[in-house]
């Protein structure tokens, strides 16, 4: 009789120590899954790709205030944006500003050219000082994901996609996407508003 009692409660003991065990487990391999799909809380959890192909985490950036833009090199307004962007850059990059450009392809094909290519118009026909990023896409299922990222802080006026070249995201300096400019936005006229962020007004 005392066996079987013993033999009862030891296997009690066990189940509940079984239990506990898979529960344990359960909340371990929960937990890291919600670590592992939260979701991200700045441009700085993302790293993206420079135009020779080098990994560039954009945390580099913290503390900068940056315009981020999908370039197309053959564009109707390719002349006047990257020239007014150059202006700004000049202007405001030693105060703290930065424009990240990442040309992109999904434009009616105005971006066709090989990265080699992209540098050659944007840095030598532009003369565009700032940083050119590796070519990508900023729509669908294969855009990048700081794109999908920048997309859901701010959606367009007409839905969340990305609507033509040049579309432009203003970056706090604390990483926080806080305005997106239509692409027929000149850079000149988001001026007042980099002025703020950088506190220089
Ligand atoms: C980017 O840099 C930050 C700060 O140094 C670091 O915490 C983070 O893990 C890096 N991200 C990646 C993907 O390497
Ligand atoms: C070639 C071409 O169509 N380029 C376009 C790039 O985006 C601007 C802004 O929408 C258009 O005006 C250009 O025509």
């Amino acid at each position: 009789m005392l066996t079987i009692i013993r033999e009862w409660s030891s296997s009690i003991y066990l189940r509940s120590s079984l239990c506990a065990l898979l529960l344990l487990l359960t909340s371990i391999s929960l937990q890291k899954k919600m670590a592992e799909e939260e979701p991200p809380k700045s441009i700085y959890d993302f790293t993206v790709k420079d135009i020779n192909g080098n990994d560039v985490n954009l945390s580099i950036y913290t503390g900068k205030v940056l315009l981020i833009i999908n370039v197309a090199s053959k564009c109707g307004l390719t002349d006047w944006n990257y020239k007014d962007l150059n202006v700004l850059y000049e202007k405001y990059k030693d105060k703290g500003f930065e424009i990240l450009a990442f040309p992109c392809n999904q434009f009616g094909g105005q971006e066709p050219g090989s990265n080699d290519e992209i540098k050659e118009v944007a840095c030598t026909r532009f003369k565009a000082e700032f940083p050119i990023f590796d070519k990508i896409e900023v729509n669908g299922k294969e855009a990048a994901p700081l794109y999908k990222y920048l997309k859901s802080q701010k959606g367009g006026v007409l839905g969340d996609r990305i609507k033509w070249n040049f579309t432009k995201f203003l970056v706090t300096k604390d990483g926080k996407v806080v305005e997106r400019y239509a692409p027929t936005t000149g850079p000149l006229k988001i001026e007042k508003d980099i002025q703020k962020l950088l506190l220089l007004s």
